[in-house]
């Protein structure tokens, strides 16, 4: 009984936490909290493990994580507290502080987001001493009316042993239906809150009116330029490559954030500051009356494996960002522009490369004929062509400040990720998968293949250690985007090993040599293994 009443006063604490979260902050929510503060306090090898093992699944296994810890916790708080209140009311108070702490040493502090967790501790034990008075009263009555029928036993009168139950079984049935009727109402009401608080978090002070505002806005609006049709020549489906834009809903998504920063295009707002000669704060109408481009960029993520799919390909609207910092006026010492996202989260980005004539840096505000999608970027993010998504595209940007690689570090650099990070030449196989069986003969091989932002050249194929053979490349929709390629090979029974490489318009062929995405991304050829028979 014990345990069962700290495990209530502590999904209370969340329930309530969650809820009060949902009003004011949804990061603020003190369970939500204490898995960013996880995330922000783990080495790194725990968090590349986490990527690595559950993929983009890692943020509900850490939840499912925490829920399974707390339960644990109650567990020895509840055994702790069979006599007397005061250990289990201690648990619930640690709990409640860690939980104002992990919200207090967010980076992105909202000051009302404190309530959540202050809320969470008081009803935490609120319900841990009413819970535990109303028990310890039940049990009592529970060993009193034992004692009761004992002594009956020993041949006290009838009437007596009549009489004292029947003082007593009406109290007895009240307490256990008060106790009953009082944890019934703490778990529903627990639930109730969590799932209220969630609903609120995503929909009631949030971004859909907006998102589809904006959405029609873009739609309307006049371009500067837009990407050209993709050609049914650029890529190869029916042989099995991947499509060439890649659908919003299946493009890759890589962010620390636990909980998508919810931000309304009208209460946007873009500081640049730091070494500049004008300090700029933008709103979305300001970046709207700029000339809109869109284009067609494949993103990579720097922990992208061999042969792994963080990579994908998006018609992007937006404004160029480099005409914008010039306006701002830089300070020519400043050779880094850390860009902010609403969670907290810093990119670090050479702003030689931002400024470098025609390489179409953005600040984008939309994916694939929708305003950007909440889960990549709503309302605006940066995406620089060339360069890893950790050194260029932050989501739910507020703030670029120009600054240097000296002065300043940022996320990723902190947890042992290259300072700089271009894009390194690769590609994937994508038929025939790994492990497939195939008839005897000639068999197609296709893929993709990608080195923004110089494009790529050619790529070959080989069966085992037989000699390369060309691939036939798709036709380029730009330098960069990805390219597409096929090749045939004759293959005879057996196990091969089909292997691929690129090379890029600088004439670089990508190496052999393996190495792990850490620090600045994976190199080697990919290949995949096949039996014909
Ligand atoms: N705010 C924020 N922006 C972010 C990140 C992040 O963790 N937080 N991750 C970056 C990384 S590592 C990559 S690869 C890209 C991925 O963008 P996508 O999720 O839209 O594909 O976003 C970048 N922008
Ligand atoms: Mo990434």
């Amino acid at each position: 009984m014990a345990i069962a009443v700290e495990l209530l006063a502590i999904l209370a604490a969340v329930g309530s936490g969650h809820l009060v979260a949902g009003f004011l902050a949804p990061s603020s929510s003190p369970f939500v909290a204490i898995g960013d503060a996880v995330v922000r306090l783990s080495p790194q090898p725990v968090v590349e493990f986490a990527k690595s093992a559950f993929g983009t699944a890692d943020k509900l296994v850490l939840l499912a994580g925490i829920a399974v810890l707390l339960v644990l916790v109650a567990t020895v708080g509840g055994v702790a507290a069979r006599r007397r209140p005061a250990p289990g009311t201690a648990v619930v108070i640690v709990l409640g502080l860690l939980g104002i702490a992990a919200v207090a040493t967010a980076p992105a502090l909202q000051p009302a987001g404190l309530l959540a967790p202050v809320t969470a501790l008081l009803v935490g034990v609120l319900v841990q001493r009413s819970l535990h008075r109303l028990a310890t009263a039940a049990a009592a009555e529970h060993r009193a009316e034992a004692g009761a029928g004992a002594s009956v036993g020993a041949g006290a009168s009838v009437g007596a042993g009549n009489h004292g139950a029947g003082a007593r079984g009406p109290a007895r049935l009240r307490r256990r239906t008060a106790l009953t009727g009082a944890s019934a109402a703490v778990l529903v009401g627990s639930f109730a809150a969590a799932g209220g608080g969630a609903a609120l978090a995503s929909s009631g002070r949030g971004i859909a009116d907006s998102r589809a505002a904006l959405t029609r806005r873009l739609a309307a609006a006049r371009f500067a330029e837009r990407a050209p049709a993709i050609p049914g020549s650029a890529a190869f489906p029916d042989l099995g490559t991947t499509p060439f834009i890649t659908s919003n809903a299946d493009f890759y998504r890589i962010d620390v954030a636990l909980r998508i920063p919810a931000v309304r295009a009208e209460d946007w707002t873009l500081r640049v500051h730091g070494r500049v000669a004008r300090e700029l704060a933008l709103t979305m109408d300001d970046l709207l009356e700029r000339p809109l481009v869109e284009r067609t960029i494949t993103m990579t993520c720097v922990s992208n494996t061999v042969g792994g799919n963080l990579v994908s390909t998006a018609d992007f609207v937006g404004v160029e960002l480099a005409p914008l910092l010039r306006e701002a006026g830089i300070d020519p010492g400043a050779d880094q522009i850390v860009a902010t996202s609403r969670d907290g989260w810093t990119a670090g980005t050479p702003t030689a490369t931002v400024l470098e004539p025609g390489r179409g840096a953005l600040l984008v505000v939309g994916m694939n004929g929708e305003a950007l999608p909440p889960e990549h970027g709503f309302p605006v993010r940066m995406i620089v062509p060339g360069l890893y998504g950790y050194v260029s595209a932050t989501k739910w940007l507020t703030e670029l400040e120009l600054t240097t690689f000296a002065q300043r570090s940022v996320y990723w650099r902190d947890r042992g990720w290259a300072e700089r990070a271009p894009i390194k030449t690769q590609c994937r196989i994508d038929a025939p998968v790994g492990f497939s069986r195939l008839a005897p003969g000639r068999v197609q091989v296709a893929g993709v293949a990608w080195a923004q932002p110089v494009g790529i050249a050619g790529v070959e194929v080989r069966a085992d250690d037989g000699p390369w053979v060309r691939a036939e490349l798709a036709t380029e929709v730009g330098p960069n985007t990805w390219r597409m390629w096929r090749a045939e090979l004759d293959l005879g029974s057996g196990s091969h090993t089909l292997t691929a490489r690129a090379t890029d318009r600088r004439g670089d062929t990508q190496t052999a040599e393996r190495v792990d995405p850490i620090p600045d991304g994976a190199t080697g050829w990919p290949s995949v293994i096949v039996t014909v028979a």
